[in-house]
C-alpha cells in the first residue's frame, strides 16, 4: 500500500504496486542425468519468492522458477495418493509440479470514484506445496566384464555402495549387481549406473559356465569396462589371451557376427582395465597396455586393495558416459 506524495500534487492517489509472482517448480527430463541420487542429497526444492510490490505503482519482480532434472524413464507419483502423475519417457519433457503463488494486488486497484484513498490491498497467495515420489528403473550405463576372479565385484564395491559377494573362487557372482557411482559434488554432481556381471569363460556362448544369458543386461549400456587380472593370481599366463577370450564371447553374443576384436558386443565402446596392480606381474601389465594401445582402446590400471587408479577410473567412466549422452 502506498500513496503518491508529491509537491504540488495534492491527494496523489493510491500507488501501491503489485507483488511479483512466486517461481514455479518445474520438472524436466534430461539425457544428462542417469540416476535420482541428487534427490537423495537434496529432497526439498522451492521456487524463488516473488518480491514485494513498491510505491509509484511498481510491480515486484517475479520469483525465478527452478527446474529439477530427472533422467528419462522417471515416473512421477503423488506421494499422498500414489497416483501416477507423469512418465518422463522422452528427453526435455517439462512439467510444472508446483505452481508459484500469485502476487497480491497493490492498493492502486482498489480505487473507485467513491473511494479514492483505498487502504485495501491483497496479500500474495501461497504457492503450491506438494510431495512426490520418483521412481526410476535403473538401467546400467556401464557394464563390467571379464573372466571369473578378474576383480569385477571388488571394483564395483570400491566405486559404489553395492556390496556384492567377493571371493577368490570363480563364479562368485551369479547375477548382475547394480551400483550407482557418483563423481564430483552438487551442483556438478554426476552419477551413473554400473553393472557387475557374472564372469565369462571360453565357450560361454555355447553354454559353458554361467553362459551368456546375462549379457542382455548390458546390451543397452553405453560402455563396457573389460577387466583383466595382471597379477599371477589368475594362474593364466597371458592377459592378452584372456582379453581375446572374453571379446570372442561378447562378439558371439552379438548377433551381427563382427570380428571379435573390433566389435565386441555389437561395437560397444570399451575401456580396458588392468586389475590387481598391487600384485602385478610387470610383464603382463606391459603386454596388456600395449595391446590396448594397438587396439586404440582407453587403458587404465587399478588396485582395489590400495585404491590406486580408482579415482581416475571413476572420472574417466563419467566422462565417457557423458560424451555418449551428447
Ligand atoms: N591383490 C588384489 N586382489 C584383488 C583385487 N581385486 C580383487 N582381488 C581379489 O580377487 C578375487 C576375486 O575378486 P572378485 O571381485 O570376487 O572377482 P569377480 O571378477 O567378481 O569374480 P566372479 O564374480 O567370480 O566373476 C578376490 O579374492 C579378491 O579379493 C586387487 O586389486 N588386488
Ligand atoms: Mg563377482
Amino acid at each position: 500500500m502506498a500513496f503518491r506524495r508529491e509537491k504540488f500534487v495534492p491527494r496523489g492517489g493510491p500507488s501501491g504496486g503489485d507483488g511479483g509472482r512466486g517461481g514455479d517448480v518445474v520438472m524436466q527430463s534430461s539425457q544428462r542425468h542417469n540416476t535420482l541420487i541428487h534427490f537423495r542429497y537434496n529432497p526439498e526444492h522451492k521456487g524463488q519468492r516473488g518480491e514485494h510490490g513498491m510505491g509509484s505503482n511498481c510491480t515486484g519482480l517475479d520469483g525465478r522458477s527452478i527446474t529439477l532434472q530427472v533422467p528419462v524413464g522417471t515416473s512421477l507419483y503423488d506421494a499422498e495418493t500414489g497416483e501416477l502423475i507423469h512418465d518422463f519417457s522422452e528427453p526435455d519433457e517439462r512439467l510444472v509440479i508446483a505452481k508459484g503463488g500469485r502476487g497480491g494486488r497493490g492498493n492502486q486497484h482498489f480505487a473507485t470514484s467513491m473511494h479514492q484513498a483505498p487502504r485495501e490491498h491483497e496479500l500474495g497467495r501461497a504457492g503450491e506445496e506438494r510431495s512426490y515420489r520418483l521412481e526410476l528403473k535403473l538401467l546400467a550405463d556401464v557394464g563390467l566384464v571379464g573372466l571369473p576372479n578378474a576383480g569385477k565385484s571388488t571394483l564395483i564395491s570400491r566405486i559404489s555402495a553395492a556390496r556384492p559377494k567377493i571371493a577368490d573362487y570363480p563364479f562368485t557372482t551369479l547375477e548382475p549387481n547394480l551400483g550407482v557411482v557418483t563423481v564430483g559434488e552438487e551442483p556438478d554432481l554426476e552419477s551413473f549406473v554400473v553393472a557387475d556381471m557374472p564372469g565369462l569363460i571360453e565357450g560361454a556362448h555355447l553354454g559353458s559356465g554361467l553362459g551368456v544369458q546375462f549379457l542382455r543386461h548390458i546390451e543397452r549400456t553405453r560402455l563396457l569396462v573389460h577387466l583383466v587380472d595382471v597379477s599371477d593370481a589368475s594362474g593364466r599366463p597371458d592377459p592378452v589371451e584372456d582379453f581375446k577370450v572374453i571379446n570372442n564371447e561378447l562378439a558371439s553374443f552379438s548377433s551381427k557376427g563382427q570380428s571379435a576384436d573390433e566389435h565386441p558386443l555389437a561395437g560397444k565402446p570399451m575401456i580396458v582395465v588392468a586389475t590387481k596392480i598391487d600384485a602385478a606381474n610387470p610383464e603382463k601389465l606391459k603386454k596388456l597396455a600395449a595391446h590396448a594401445k594397438r587396439k586404440k582402446l582407453e587403458f587404465h590400471a587399478v588396485s582395489a586393495v590400495t585404491g590406486e587408479g580408482i579415482e581416475e577410473l571413476k572420472w574417466a567412466l563419467a566422462k565417457r558416459v557423458r560424451q555418449d549422452a551428447d
